[in-house]
């Protein structure tokens, strides 16, 4: 076990460290069922210890899904933050490494160039080597991948960018959809993924590529903040509580823990694996900001539906039973106009473009079925790792 567990970090840690591992082989899976995964690389301001833990909650989903087969992670990392409040944090190694071990993966990860982009056409050749690895590893990914790959943005759009300005062609060919996790649905503020780096945002909604845009603000600063608000085309929403997690499949329960907990214990892994410390399960009766389950269910085409018995539940689209009243969920086509500053509208528009953005209906009934939804897809995701 102890080889196995090097061979994993070592692994992962040369792949981050060095851009001459030409021997990587794309960790793909097959689900049981036999059925087409989709390749994606997941890119997310993941930090360790966690600046927004919603971030180090949400991964799970894209180790988690049987639909995904995830080919990489991109660590969104802005250099004003690694400082934040004298804290400290880095990119989200560790995580990463955690959720490889119990969901027995190797899943190369790396990081974005930590400053902003300085144009929108900007390819960031000058940044240290280390800080482009998230670019390298991006590109390499859809070079060697056969089919088309999603790629996912929960932080900044930074990395995204970049490799679309070192290779447009290769983007061009092998990106089949961009989920950006970003900015608001009106022009009245700036939304903070959007903040980390507008140039970049405002290049890959310019660069022609196919988008879906999910914007985790709303426009009517309902909640104060565009963040905070809700309309039928952002995907924000408030877990009431988490106290489900004491329910989830131990190793992913101890993740958490880990994660909200903000550990610092150097066997990081190990702590996947014992209940050593006992954990304070009222820590888990506490509201939790959420963006980011639009961007999986339409991802992955599952439906959000309120069953007969009146139950919410995220299912398969062929798991649908005819008494399941489907509450909307899906991306429609539009046109966009973007500011410099990455503030953009946009029009509803009939024949498809290269960009869809989200449509919720009625977000408060979307956030009551999600608030049962999400904990019981949660409580469905079962790790490799022995209990
Ligand atoms: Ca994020």
């Amino acid at each position: 076990m102890v080889d196995r567990i090097h061979l994993i970090i070592y692994g992962g840690l040369f792949f981050l460290l060095s851009m001459q591992c030409h021997n990587y082989k794309p960790d793909t899976h097959v689900s049981e069922s036999g059925k087409k995964l989709i390749p994606l690389v997941n890119t997310t301001d993941l930090y360790y210890p966690g600046q927004d833990i919603g971030d180090n909650f949400d991964i799970i989903a894209a180790y988690a899904l049987e639909e995904v087969d995830l080919r990489a992670v991109i660590l969104d990392v802005t250099e004003d933050y690694r400082l934040e409040n004298g804290l400290g944090r880095d990119m989200g190694i560790i995580p990463v490494m955690q959720l490889n071990y119990i969901f027995d993966r190797t899943v190369p990860a790396a990081p974005s160039p930590f400053t902003r982009m300085r144009s929108t056409t900007d390819r960031m050749e000058d940044v240290p080597l280390f800080q482009q690895a998230g670019v390298e590893l991006l590109l390499k990914t859809l070079r060697e991948s056969k089919e088309k790959v999603d790629i996912t943005a929960f932080g900044s759009a930074r990395t995204i960018a970049v490799a679309f300005n070192r290779e447009p062609e290769l983007l061009r060919e092998k990106v089949n959809l961009l989920h950006l996790s970003i900015g608001a649905s009106a022009p009245v503020q700036i939304e903070w993924n959007v903040a980390l780096d507008p140039h970049a945002f405002v290049a890959v909604l310019q660069s022609g590529l196919p988008i879906a845009l999910y914007p985790c603000g709303a426009g009517n600063l309902d909640g104060g903040l565009a963040a905070f608000s809700y309309d039928a085309n952002n995907g924000y929403w408030e877990l009431s509580n988490m106290n489900f997690v004491p329910d989830m499949d131990p190793p992913i329960r101890r993740y958490l823990e880990f994660a909200f907990s903000r550990s610092t214990r150097s066997d990081f892994l190990r702590a996947m694996e014992t209940d050593d410390a006992p954990f304070d399960s009222n820590r888990w009766n506490r509201m939790h900001r959420v963006w980011e389950t639009c961007v999986w269910m339409c991802m992955t085409d599952r439906v959000l539906v309120q069953r007969n018995d009146g139950s919410y539940r995220i299912i398969s689209r062929h798991a649908l039973q005819p008494t399941d009243r489907i509450l909307p969920n899906e991306l429609r086509p539009c046109t966009l106009e973007v500011q410099e500053n990455g503030l953009f509208t946009y029009q509803y528009i009939d024949q498809p473009g290269n960009i869809r953005i989200y449509y919720r209906g009625d977000p408060k009934e979307n956030e009551k079925a999600l608030n049962e939804a999400l904990p019981a897809l949660y409580l469905e995701f079962k790790t490799q790792l022995l209990n």
